[in-house]
């Protein structure tokens, strides 16, 4: 049984609307997933810690003995690290810094009028959550893929939540406490899943030791489905950066793309999990069966065979053949990958088009795998066709612009005439009476 099943959209012109329809995507249903969790984020949010516990120990199988994590824990688990895997974790932290000093913004200002100036701060926020799984996976990378845009606006305060793990004495994965230990983040809990989520959104008055958990800001950083879920219920009491899917690769590949990176790169992000969705789109017929041919080879020899082969035959993926690389793009376009890997003849022309995807990988020695860990992009990036809208995680998600307003009396008077008439034609006349009274003689 092949592997990728084939959409031939050869001789056809969809509309993108049409075109996105057509496109394989994986089945997620978050409104049910907030169904479960809701009596969850209820009962944290009103119980706080005993409420936590009893979920942890009915989902994770676990009850944590500490919800906050001592500080000899984090210290410890660095000082136990593998050496390779500290240095690796360096190198990527650096590499990710390197990116996101250039992302700061300074303040913009600009002198609309003669006296009149609007000047855009921007403001980090102040106490972010940050949360990382533990399940399938564990990602300290994503610790630093969170943490550093964070640091690196400005943000005063991370809280670090992963779910505890009973292997290790029901701490989380010391791997994730040696990042934070990297990144210095001192605030960290055994906690996941939805009530994660809750507990860092709404915090606690006693965490058990007695000492209360002030709630945060923004929660940012990926998960499972409940995750998200969750992600979704607390919106409103706190921001978020993204109800995070599936993760995805597409790859967009002419006759010169070679199959064993190609097959290599798709299983790389099935081996994720069983619903991550591996997309081939070409205008090489050929291509698919040279593909398909690697894969047969190369999904039975991987670890993970049996989750990798799950989404690489999952509804979810394919392969799609189109007439040339321009109805290539408009496919891409119209799916918005996650990751979007260009494996063509002019690789950095055809990259230069995408329009839609939450990060672009160019040419034959980018792959998603290094994006995911060194390249110093970040890999929290938007799923599900969400990078129409939204872009990846950087250090843009933890500021906010605040608009600073000073006009001197000569720049109100020029703008008189304009705020007074919009505000008559709204029927909101004292608006403008807040602008002619500074010009009325004392009463
Ligand atoms: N590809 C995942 C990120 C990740 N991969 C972490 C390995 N570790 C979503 O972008
Ligand atoms: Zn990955």
């Amino acid at each position: 049984m092949s592997f990728l099943s084939v959409t031939d959209l050869r001789g056809t012109r969809p509309g993108p609307a049409e075109l996105a329809a057509s496109l394989p995507r994986p089945e997620v249903d978050v409104a049910a997933a907030a169904e479960a969790v809701a009596p969850v984020i209820e009962d944290v949010a009103t119980r706080g810690a005993a409420a936590v516990l009893e979920a942890s120990e009915r989902f994770d199988g676990v009850r944590p003995e500490h919800l906050r994590v001592p500080p000899a824990e984090i210290a410890r688990a660095l000082a136990e690290l593998d050496p390779a895997v500290r240095a690796a974790l360096e190198t990527a932290i650096s590499r990710v810094r390197a990116v996101d000093a250039a992302q700061v913004r300074e303040p913009d200002s600009v002198e609309v009028v003669p006296g009149g100036r609007v000047t855009q701060r921007w403001v980090p926020v102040r106490r972010v959550g940050l949360y990382v799984p533990g399940g399938r996976a564990v990602l300290p990378s994503s610790v630093v893929m969170n943490a550093v845009p964070a640091q690196t606006a400005g943000v005063g305060t991370i809280v670090l939540a992963s779910p505890p793990q009973k292997e290790f004495g029901g701490l989380p994965h010391p791997t994730i406490l040696a990042a934070c230990a990297l990144l210095g983040i001192e605030e960290v809990l055994a906690v996941g899943g939805a009530q994660a989520i809750a507990l860092l959104a709404h915090g606690a008055d006693d965490l058990g030791d007695g000492r209360a958990l002030e709630g945060v800001d923004l929660v940012t950083g990926p998960g499972n489905v409940y995750v998200a879920a969750a992600k979704r219920l607390v919106r409103g009491v706190v921001g978020i950066d993204a109800e995070a899917g599936p993760t995805e690769i597409a790859i967009l590949a002419d006759a010169s793309a070679e199959p064993r990176l190609v097959a290599a790169d798709l299983i790389s992000q099935a081996e994720h999990d069983p619903m991550a969705a591996a997309v081939l789109v070409t205008d090489d017929e050929s291509l698919v069966g040279r593909v398909e041919t690697e894969l047969e080879a190369q999904v039975p020899a991987a670890e993970h065979h049996e989750r990798i082969a799950e989404a690489l035959r999952g509804r979810q993926s394919g392969a799609i053949l189109v007439d040339d690389i321009g109805q290539g793009l408009a496919v891409v376009d119209a799916y918005g990958a996650e990751h979007l890997e260009i494996q063509t003849a002019d690789a950095a022309g055809v990259a230069a088009r995408v329009t839609n995807a939450g990060a672009v990988f160019v040419g034959p020695f980018s792959p998603v795998s290094l994006g995911d860990y060194a390249a110093g992009s970040n890999h929290v990036l938007p799923t599900g066709g969400t990078s129409r809208f939204a872009g990846g995680l950087g250090v843009q998600s933890f500021l906010r612009g605040i608009h600073v307003v000073e006009y001197d009396e000569d720049a109100l008077a020029a703008s008189r005439e304009a705020a007074t008439t919009l505000a008559r034609s709204e029927g909101l006349p004292a608006h403008g009476t807040a602008v002619d009274v500074r010009f009325a003689p004392d009463a």
